[in-house]
């Protein structure tokens, strides 16, 4: 129509963990076009999954030839990744580090391993902890209120349901601009909204039945692509977002 600004076909992939089939599958599936679609990565790429280093390569790549259009938001895994390579804390390796330093071995030699981490964990430190534009805001687990959205606090990458139920929903609806907030870190089995929030993650490389899956979440158009381990695409509305 005259005058309208026409939609910028807008995904919100989170927590992929290692599953770079899945992740690759799914933007095929939608033929995505980094040169005119619009990616934001909400973090946890890393850990559990066999192929983070895969996962890496194609995000940073990716992000570096279209920095307008693919945004990364760093999540909890890097964060615990960063603090391994900084020797703040060794926890990294309990969850799911032990497998990415493998990836990275298969991918670029054992040599080299330790050199690929080093590089990536500098780079994650200047990935930023959230991003809005004009249809959502999006995070890896939780936000602040109390706190503008370019100075969140990093404690936000671990905040669970229980914290995020009890924020006042004015202040809320308030600081979002009454927009929803896309976020990942706890996983469910469908796509969903609770409250402002939509709940993204749907348990890949974490579930270890086959209920796990990724989701590709197509926020302007309120449905998502989910990929299970077997690799079957299906798509489903986003039941209850308005
Ligand atoms: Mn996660």
């Amino acid at each position: 129509m005259k005058g309208e600004i026409p939609k910028v076909r807008t995904f919100y992939v989170t927590d992929i963990h290692g599953n770079f089939n899945a992740f690759t599958s799914l933007l095929e599936h939608v033929n995505f076009e980094p040169a005119k679609d619009r990616l934001i990565i909400g973090g946890d790429m890393i850990n559990r999954g066999l192929k983070s280093a895969d996962v890496l390569h194609w995000i940073k790549e990716r992000s570096r030839s279209y920095p307008d259009n693919i945004h990364i938001i760093v999540g909890n895994h890097e964060e615990m990744m960063i603090w391994f390579m900084k020797e703040i804390s060794p926890m990294w390796m309990e969850f799911g580090g032990e497998e990415t330093i493998k990836s990275f071995k298969d991918k670029y030699g054992s040599e080299k391993a330790w050199d690929i981490a080093e590089e990536y964990a500098a780079w994650f430190e200047t990935l930023p902890l959230l991003y809005e534009d004009e249809y959502g805001i999006y995070v890896h687990a939780g936000i602040d209120i109390h706190q503008g959205k370019d100075r969140q606090p990093r404690n936000i990458l671990w905040m669970n349901n229980r914290e995020l139920s009890i924020i006042d929903n004015l202040e809320l609806t308030d600081w979002s601009n009454h927009k929803y907030i896309f976020r990942g870190h706890n996983p469910q089995s469908n796509v969903q909204p609770a409250g402002r929030f939509i709940n993204c993650d749907l348990g890949s490389s974490v579930f270890a039945d086959n209920s796990a899956a990724l989701a590709l979440v197509e926020v302007t158009e309120r449905r998502y692509y989910k990929c299970t381990m077997d690799g079957d695409i299906t798509l489903h509305e986003i039941v209850g977002m308005r």
